[in-house]
């Protein structure tokens, strides 16, 4: 998978050379390329924002400058979706990075400031690229980078060959089962005087396996009970409806 991150903070993305989602690009896994937004600039202050039609605070950014970018990053390597971070945006879930994850190529433009000039989106839109402008959640941050960390991860790790055991994913919190995950413990067996439960000492597996799911109910039932409500009617079974 190709992805190219445009910004106007390229130093923000270099936290993407580390961990997994690094070693997936030396692995040829993941071929991401970050770039400055201002390489797109024609004067010699390398504008890329100016300040909003009809009034208010803050600066908007340029529509031209981003569509010399986009027009030239869209076109370069097949087909591309263009993922927009943005506050008002839909929110981005798991279900959305697996969506993502099966691109071949994604163009993601971080906006600063009050955000991208509207027409930008309308453009590609109309010219008939696939355009998803996603939120991390209901709180405001500076830009959009810290959100294409967020997505580039998210995504990165759900490429194949990327998480050494893929059942690391299978089981994980906003996976398949719509259940927070359950709680894990290692060695020592007592630390602070605090015992690991005894059940996952005694290698019955069937018991521990119950253990956990149920674990994993009350903990989506305190923490999240919106996604208790979103589960299916198959979901639950009457054992799990005791918990
Ligand atoms: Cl994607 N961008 C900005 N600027 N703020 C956010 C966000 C994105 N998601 C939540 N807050």
């Amino acid at each position: 998978m190709r992805i190219d991150v445009v910004t106007i903070f390229p130093e923000y993305l270099a936290a993407l050379d580390l961990s997994l989602v690094g070693k997936a690009r030396r692995a040829g896994l993941l071929d991401l390329r970050v770039h400055d937004l201002r390489d797109w600039t024609d004067d010699r202050h390398r504008t890329v924002d100016d300040t909003p039609f009809g009034g208010g605070a803050g600066m908007v950014m340029r529509a031209d400058v981003w569509g010399r970018a986009l027009d030239e990053l869209l076109a370069a390597d097949g087909p591309a979706r263009l993922v927009v971070p943005a506050p008002s945006g839909e929110v981005f879930t798991q279900r959305r990075a697996e969506a993502l994850a099966t691109e071949e190529h994604l163009v993601v433009a971080c906006g600063r400031y009050e955000g991208i000039d509207a027409r930008v989106v309308e453009h590609y839109r109309d010219r008939g690229v696939a355009v998803d402008e996603l939120s991390l959640g209901d709180y405001v941050l500076n830009g959009g980078e810290v959100a294409a960390l967020v997505m580039v991860e998210a995504v990165g790790r759900l490429l194949p060959g990327v998480v050494g055991n893929p059942h690391s994913l299978v089981e994980e919190s906003h996976g398949e089962a719509g259940l927070l995950e359950y709680p894990v413990y290692t060695k020592p067996p007592v630390w602070e005087g605090r015992e690991v439960p005894e059940v996952l000492l005694s290698g019955h597996h069937a018991r521990i396996e119950r253990w956990r799911r149920d674990e994993a109910l009350r903990r989506t039932a305190r923490r999240r009970p919106d996604m208790i409500a979103a589960l299916g009617d198959g979901d639950l079974d009457a054992r799990d409806r005791e918990v």
